[in-house]
Formats: structure tokens, sequence, C-alpha cells
């Protein structure tokens, strides 16, 4: 696979932020607008038709990814998307006076305020400190929790929770509960299959899987999907609409409203092709890739790695700080190297809290990083502590 922006020069260690993209991907875009573009779902002609069934294959690629079915893929603009759609709909579908919401102080921002902002739900939080683990979601857990939120990987520091032993301690206590997995950072690195997870609701989004900007996967069941209201309103979602009232269109289509991204997510599907080749040996490079960068950081001193301490997983993530110099100061020094790092409170406040710290520097590796954009990183630090100190 070639990645045209990776250049010679460029240390490119955020992609947790976003992965750089493979030539096909440009490729597919580019031959989608000069080859198929129409908007999908809607004309009756030869072109609109194609771009139709293009897209739909683009869906059953994405539900092949997951081992889910394609009508229970939902294409959103992002994972946040997904999880607002989550919030709004499930409450415009189930009571939710006197019900409570489980979540944890580890999620990102996007599955955590849309949330925290349902009205008449009480919100109970999992500890950092408690661990995120069967015991202490099932101690949050009773017979009002109508939903149980939470991340498979931490953006901000790698940590992987142990979903499928969080979703069973879940449903022994509650087999009502809706459970809902944060799939935006484990989706790259690691297997899903969403039957084997038995959660109700799992969201990512392309742009970290190698696809594009602006597209994002909601899977769900489909049961639970047919009983729910739609989120955004309007175009292609509706099979009747009068006056009096509107009578909502099956299962994907009634949470698509509007002109869906289809040159987006045709060509992001074009990314999960090519990547689902080499799935499992990437997977394992990303893991050397981290254990190496765990190696070098740790020989810095002054330099304190948030996690990796041998309890509990990791994927390739990591965040650290260092003594007496502010992390967006070191990454403007790691910038002047043409290593990119992402410095700041990564989107998961409550987190930085639970840490005692406002914002940490962080490295997130994909499977075409190499040794050498490691050794540029150790480079950086030193010469950090050399200047800033
Ligand atoms: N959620 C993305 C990150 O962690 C943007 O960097």
């Amino acid at each position: 696979m070639k990645f045209p922006i990776l250049r010679k020069g460029l240390h490119y260690l955020d992609n947790a932020a976003t992965t750089q993209k493979p030539e096909i991907v440009m490729d597919t875009l580019k031959s989608f607008y000069e080859n198929s573009n129409a908007n999908v779902h809607r004309g009756i002609y030869a072109l609109s038709e194609h771009a139709t069934s293009m897209l739909e294959d683009a869906r059953e690629t994405f539900a092949r990814f997951i081992k889910a079915h394609p009508e229970e893929i939902i294409f959103t603009k992002s994972a946040t998307e997904g999880f607002n759609l989550l919030a709004t709909s499930i409450s415009r579908s189930f009571r939710m006076k006197g019900k409570n919401i489980v979540t944890s102080e580890m999620e990102h921002h996007s599955n955590f305020i849309p949330f925290q902002q349902i009205p008449d739900a009480e919100l109970r939080v999992v500890r950092y400190s408690e661990g995120l683990t069967p015991e202490s979601f099932a101690s949050k857990i009773d017979q009002d929790t109508i939903i149980a939120t939470f991340t498979g990987m931490s953006n901000a520091t790698g940590l992987i929770t142990p979903a499928k032993g969080i979703i069973q301690a879940l449903r022994n206590k509650n087999p009502e509960t809706i459970i809902i997995i944060d799939a935006t950072q484990l989706a790259a690195h690691s297997r899903i299959d969403v039957r084997e997870l038995d959660a109700d609701f799992l969201c990512f989004s392309a742009h970290k899987v190698y696809g594009t900007l602006g597209v994002g996967i909601l899977w769900g069941r489909k049961e639970l999907l047919r009983k729910m209201s739609p989120y955004l309103y309007g175009g292609n979602m509706i099979d009747d609409v009068s006056i009096e009232k509107t009578e909502w269109t099956e299962i994907p289509y009634k949470f698509e409203a509007g002109t869906i991204d289809a040159a987006g997510i045709i060509a992001s599907a074009a990314a999960i092709t090519s990547i689902s080749e080499n799935f499992g040996e990437n997977n394992k490079r990303e893991e050397s890739l981290r254990d190496y960068a765990l190696k070098r950081l740790k020989a810095v001193e002054g330099l304190d790695i948030i996690g990796h301490d041998g309890k509990g997983k990791y994927g390739p993530i990591i965040s650290f700080t260092m003594d007496r110099i502010h992390p967006h100061d070191l990454a403007t020094v790691c910038d002047k190297y043409g290593i990119c790092i992402r410095a700041g409170h990564h989107c998961a406040q409550p987190l930085m809290k639970a840490l005692g710290v406002n914002s940490t520097a962080r490295i997130s590796l994909s499977f075409y990083n190499t040794e050498e954009d490691i050794d540029a990183l150790t480079m950086a630090v030193e010469e950090a502590k050399r200047i800033l100190k």
C-alpha cells in the first residue's frame, strides 16, 4: 500500500487523530467524481443507479469488516454524530425519566457529553481509579439502567477495556440495558466481530481506518434500530409525508437523511478492503513499534508515561508528560523536525482530571511507521529538554 503523503522527512505519529490515506483512496475519489458521480437512492437513471450500487457495495464492505448485516450499517458524518444520533434517538424512543446511564471517566467527549446532556436520566460514571473492569461496571448498573456506553480503547492513553467481559457482566445484571461501544480507536488495531462482542451499537469513523474525513459508521442491532425514531429529518428517510404525519422508511435509510458523502464512503470502503488484506500482520507490527517506542521513551530521564505499566492491555497509543516542559512546547519542538505528535487534553478532560494533569503529549502509531520515526521523536524530546528546561 502506498501512502503518498509519507514523503521522506515526515514522521507522522498522530494516527489516533487521523490516519494517512493510501493511494487507492485518492484514486477512488477521483474516479468516482470523474465517472460515477450522481446522487444515490434518488435518480431513476443509469448513472444514479450505478452510484447507488457502489454505495451499497461499500456498505457491505463495512459490514464484513465488523461481521455485521449491511442493513445494520448506518453512514453518518463522524463517530461523534453516531453518538449524538444514539443519545437523541434513544431518548426520543424510550422513557428516560427515572432511568440511569452508565459510562466511564475515560471516554472521549463525543461518547460522554451527548449522554450527559440527556435530560431526566441520571449519569453514573465508572471512575478511572476503580479500573474499567466488568466488576466496576456491574457495580453501577441496576434495573433502571437504560444505556451503558464505553470505549474499547482510550484515545488518550491507549488502554484497552475488557469490552466482552464488561458486556457480559452488564447483560447478567440487566439484559435490557442498551450497550454502546466506542470503537473509534479500536477499529484500526483489533478485529471486531459485533455478534461475538454482543453489544447493541458500535461507532467508529472511516478516517481513523485509512478512509476519508467526514464518514462515520454506526452499527446497530436491527431489532433496536427498527424501534427507534430517526435522528435527522429530511430527504430520503421517509415512506410517506402528509401535512398531518410522516412515516419513516426502513433501516438503514431511516437514519440517513440528506445527501450522504457517497464518494467518501466508497473511497473509504476501498481503504478497508486494502487494509483487511494484512490486518493481523499490521497489528503485530504496531505492537512491536509500540514496544520499541516504550523502550526508547522509558530511557528518557524526566519523562513519565501514563499507563503501560503491566496492568491492563494497551494499543499503540502512548501518552506522556515531561518534567517542567509543557506538552504544547514539546509538540512545537517536534514539529521543527517534521514530527507530528498531539498535545493537549485529547477531548478527554474527565480523564485528564482523574490523572491530575491538564494535558499530555501523545504518540499514536500505525503499521506504516518505522523505528526511525521513533528515533527521531526521542532525539526531539532530548532536544526539547536541552532548549526548554
Ligand atoms: N479523537 C481524535 C484524537 O484522539 C481526534 O486525536
